[in-house]
Parts: C-alpha cells; sequence; structure tokens
C-alpha cells in the first residue's frame, strides 16, 4: 500500500437525513480542522479533496424508508465522485455524515471492483431494508441496499432516491460471501436472520472476547483473500464501533464496545494488508457529549483514520 506514492482523494460527506440527530453533519469538517489532510501527508499520501458534497433538504420518501430522496439523492453523488476517483486509481476516503453515505460509496466502489471484500466496523449490521427495519432510518440499511440477495431492482426504482441502484454502472451488488462483519452488538431480529440467511461471516463483540482481536482480524483477512489474495478491500468504519469510553460523540452509541487499542489495531492489520483500496469514517456527531467526549471522539476518529492509512507505531 504504502511502497508508491499514492493519492487519496478525501470527500466530504455532511449526511444528517439517514438518522435523527443533528450536528453529524459537521463530523467531516471537524475531522479536517484537526489536521487530518497534513496528517495524511506525513504519512507519506498525496491527497486531494473534493468541496462538501451538497445535499437536498426536502424530497420524498417511501414507507419504510425516511427521507429516502434526500439520503438517495445525496448517496448518488457521493457514488458518482468514489466511482470516478477510484476509476483514477487513488483512494477515496469519504467522511461522514451519518452511515447512509455508504450507500454511496458501496455503490462507487463495486462499480470499479465488481469482486469488492468490505469490512464493516460497526456496533450495527445495518442491513436493514425498508422492508425489514424498525425504525426506518436510513444509516441503518446501506449493506441491506447493497448487498447481493436482498432488495430487488424494481423495488429500489419504486423509492424515491434509490432508483439509480437499479442501473449502470451501479447494479453491481456486494456478495455476501466478500462481507464481514467486526464488533456488532446490537442486531436487529431481521438482521440477524438475514446474516444467518446469507451466510455472512461476523465477529461480534461476543467473538472478540472469545477469540482477541488478533484472531479475529486473521479470521477476517483468511476470508476475503484465500480465494483471492489480492482482492481488493473497502474498509467502512462506523464510530460507534467504538466503545463510548473512547467514542461517546455519536447518535447511538451502544456500550461494551472496541478498547481503545483494538479500535486501532483493526485499523492497523487493515492497513497491513495491502489490500485497502478506499475506506469511510462516520457517525461523529460533535453536538452529542461534552466538550471533553468531543475532543476524545474527533481525536479517535483522526487516529483511526491514520491508523488505516498506513499509520504504526514502529
Ligand atoms: N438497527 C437499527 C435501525 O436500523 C439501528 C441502526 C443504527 N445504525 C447506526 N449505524 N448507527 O450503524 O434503526
Ligand atoms: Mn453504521
Ligand atoms: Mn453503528
Ligand atoms: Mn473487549
Amino acid at each position: 500500500l504504502l511502497k508508491a506514492p499514492r493519492t487519496a482523494t478525501i470527500i466530504p460527506a455532511p449526511m444528517t437525513f439517514g438518522q435523527p440527530f443533528t450536528g453529524v453533519d459537521l463530523g467531516p469538517s471537524s475531522m479536517i480542522e484537526e489536521g487530518l489532510p497534513s496528517q495524511l501527508s506525513q504519512l507519506g499520501w498525496r491527497i486531494e479533496n473534493t468541496p462538501e458534497v451538497d445535499f437536498a433538504t426536502e424530497g420524498r420518501e417511501a414507507p419504510g424508508a425516511r427521507n429516502s430522496e434526500i439520503v438517495g439523492g445525496g448517496a448518488f453523488k457521493i457514488a458518482e465522485l468514489v466511482r470516478t476517483n477510484a476509476g483514477e486509481g487513488k483512494f477515496p476516503l469519504t467522511l461522514g455524515g451519518d452511515h447512509s453515505i455508504s450507500i454511496g460509496t458501496l455503490a462507487g466502489m463495486l462499480s470499479n471492483y465488481p469482486d469488492l471484500g468490505v469490512i464493516w466496523v460497526d456496533a450495527h449490521a445495518d442491513l436493514n431494508t425498508p422492508e425489514i427495519s424498525g425504525s426506518g432510518n436510513m444509516h441503518g440499511m446501506p449493506v441491506g441496499l447493497c448487498t447481493e440477495g436482498m432488495m430487488k431492482d424494481e423495488d429500489l426504482r419504486n423509492i424515491p432516491g434509490l432508483s439509480w441502484l437499479a442501473e449502470k454502472p451501479y447494479k453491481n451488488r456486494l456478495k455476501p460471501s466478500n462481507l464481514v462483519y467486526v464488533g456488532l452488538r446490537d442486531v436487529d431480529l431481521p438482521e440477524r436472520a438475514t446474516i444467518k440467511r446469507l451466510g455472512i461471516k461476523y465477529y461480534s463483540m461476543y467473538d472478540i472476547d472469545r477469540l482477541g482481536i488478533g484472531r479475529v482480524m486473521e479470521g477476517a483477512f483468511q476470508h476475503l483473500t484465500e480465494s483471492n489474495p489480492s482482492r481488493p478491500i473497502h474498509l467502512s468504519y462506523d464510530i460507534d464501533a467504538i466503545d463510548p469510553a473512547s467514542a461517546p460523540a455519536t447518535g447511538t452509541a451502544v456500550r461494551g464496545g472496541l478498547t481503545y487499542r483494538e479500535a486501532h489495531y483493526v485499523a492497523e492489520r487493515t492497513a497491513n494488508s495491502g489490500n485497502l483500496v478506499g475506506a469511510d469514517i462516520v457517525e461523529l456527531n460533535p453536538s452529542l457529549s461534552d466538550d471533553k467526549g468531543v475532543a476524545e471522539t474527533t481525536q479517535m476518529g483522526l487516529a483511526v483514520v491514520r491508523s488505516f492509512m498506513g499509520e504504526s507505531i514502529i
């Protein structure tokens, strides 16, 4: 990964309409103002950036998919940026915003890499669809909308904002066997049934306690690379995967998460694979928690990004 100088394109995506809380739109600017671009330059990356993605503020919605036109239309803009930049050989680094932005990053990456592997680091599976979601919040749906065996094209065409997912170049879906979850601890019943139905590989917090994070990540990479050692991999890192003790400023914090070091190790091991071609960091909400909690969470986000972009202890 770091043998030749590479270019990363930072894509600030301040989406809030995939969940109920304002403030998550401040995530990208907080990370950038705290020095993300220069920190990545110091790691040897050439850094480019796009302007903040501009989202609509009103639109239609489908039953079970709140703000679908805003969220889906925004995801389309993100998909175009990710597709174009990845197509030019650059590393798209998308800053959320809520996790609905990954409808766009997954679609954009899959349009370039049909056999993409994905590591989804999250307390949540984000595997809902409008039909099975209990909340209708679309930050709980990016994996559900972009994975094979979930949505029919005709159903996507009937959801305001999502019809583009049923058309070229965004028809490629993530193969369930190319997905690994790390950090799960708050998974809805229909999501659990779907994980079993599709045979998706997962390492929940129970598995992390049982195996240790080292063996978990070996298992994750063995799963993703045994049939293709150079499989391109996308990392989608939801900051709520991390324990609220280390990352409290997020909209749906769940106790019992990754420790400070586990959170780093997941990112470090992913960088060391040499397979990483794109990533997202999402759900930092600087308007939740107190000043200390916000500062800690922002610094945690920056540290995780530096780690998956190649920063190592020695
Ligand atoms: N599974 C629940 C739902 O779909 C909660 C999802 C919360 N999601 C995130 N992203 N914070 O991981 O509503
Ligand atoms: Mn998530
Ligand atoms: Mn989450
Ligand atoms: Mn633990």
